[in-house]
Order: C-alpha cells, then sequence, then structure tokens
C-alpha cells in the first residue's frame, strides 16, 4: 500500500537565509516533518479500517476528522496535523517573499481588519503571545477571515476552517537563529511570506 511522503521543499534550504536559517530549514524539514509523517503512516497501518485513508489528502482526511475511527483519531489529529501544516507552511513561504498581497485577498484583508499593518500587527500579537508549541493562523470562516492560534499541531482543517496563511511556532522552527525570542523570528516571517502562493490558496477557498 502507498503512504503518506514527504514532499520536496520548492527552494533549496538556504533560500530564506537571513530570516529562517539553512540549518533550521534542513532539521524542520527532513527530521521534524518526516517524523510527524512515519507516526501518521504507523498509525495509519495499525488501524485496518484507515487503509482506504491513504488514498485521501492528508487534508482530506483532517476536514473528516469525525470519520477516523476514534482509536486513531489523536495519533491523525497530531501526526496528520503536523503532516499537513508543515506541508502548507513550505508551500506560503518563499525567497523574494514579504511585502504586501494584492488583488482579492488585500481587499477581504483591508475589510475585515481595517489595513494591512492592522492585520499584520493583530497577526504577530496573536503569534508572539501564544503559550507553548502550536500555529498561529489566518483562516477563512463562513466567509470572514479570522486570526487565531492553536497548541501543539491542531489544524483548522478539523474545525473545517481553511488556513490562508499559517506560522509554526514551535521552538524548532526558530531557536537556532533566534534562541529564545519569538517576537524577532515572527518579525523576520513577514520577509517570507510568499504572498502570490498564500493569495491562490485564498481564492481556493473562496470557490469551495
Ligand atoms: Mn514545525
Amino acid at each position: 500500500m502507498s503512504a503518506y511522503s514527504l514532499p520536496d521543499l520548492p527552494y533549496g534550504y538556504n533560500a530564506l537565509e537571513p530570516y529562517i536559517d539553512a540549518r533550521t530549514m534542513e532539521l524542520h524539514h527532513a527530521q521534524h516533518h518526516r517524523r510527524y509523517i512515519d507516526q501518521l503512516n504507523t498509525a495509519l497501518s495499525a488501524t485496518a479500517s484507515l487503509r482506504s485513508a491513504d488514498e485521501q489528502s492528508i487534508d482530506d482526511v483532517l476536514w473528516n476528522i469525525g470519520k477516523v475511527p476514534e482509536e486513531s483519531r489523536n495519533a491523525v489529529r497530531n501526526y496528520g496535523g503536523g503532516h499537513a501544516n508543515h506541508s502548507f507552511y513550505w508551500a506560503t513561504l518563499g525567497r523574494d517573499g514579504g511585502g504586501k498581497p494584492s488583488g482579492r485577498l488585500a481587499e477581504a484583508i483591508t475589510e475585515e481588519f481595517g489595513s494591512f499593518t492592522a492585520f499584520r500587527d493583530r497577526f504577530s500579537w496573536v503569534a508572539t503571545t501564544h503559550v507553548g508549541s502550536g500555529w498561529a493562523w489566518l483562516v477563512r470562516v463562513r466567509n470572514r477571515l479570522v486570526v487565531y492560534s492553536l497548541p501543539n499541531e491542531d489544524s483548522p482543517l478539523t474545525a473545517q476552517e481553511s488556513p490562508v496563511l499559517g506560522l509554526d511556532l514551535w521552538e524548532h522552527a526558530y531557536y537556532l537563529r533566534y534562541p529564545a525570542a519569538r517576537a524577532d523570528y515572527v518579525e523576520a516571517f513577514w520577509n517570507v511570506v510568499n504572498w502570490d502562493e498564500v493569495s491562490r490558496r485564498f481564492e481556493e477557498t473562496t470557490r469551495s
């Protein structure tokens, strides 16, 4: 049977320098993300009724988490969430990132938060003040944009909310370059956001 596998990064490990360093990217992708996938595959292979799940995208599995047998639901929530969240994160970062969104996403952000700067301050505040491991998210919920954080590897998808932008707040995402200084990492993050890809994902949620 097939299983989930580690997606290649769409850029080199050093592409986000100096904001996110190459060593952090390599450990984060090749070790942390890979471990989530290994644990997810182990959980799936141990559950006979989940064997067909490996033919679904992990996003679809999380969206329908209620259909996952109860004995495996926590493993799928944590490790499947880890796989989905990291896949999302890699894809929405990039070299030559930063700046601001344009088009419909820019309009929606201005409508919801008043301005891009107000949105950015809100997201940064949520990310910086989140206690412990987790993620900061911009999500689309019933035609509105909402910023919040979730603990551990919980995915907005399990609440049937569509991620538009996400930031990994686990120490492994930043401690080599920003030891115990999450606020500096959050500030640096804005220089590597790939707004074209974020906009594309926003447009996808608009259609669904
Ligand atoms: Mn991580």
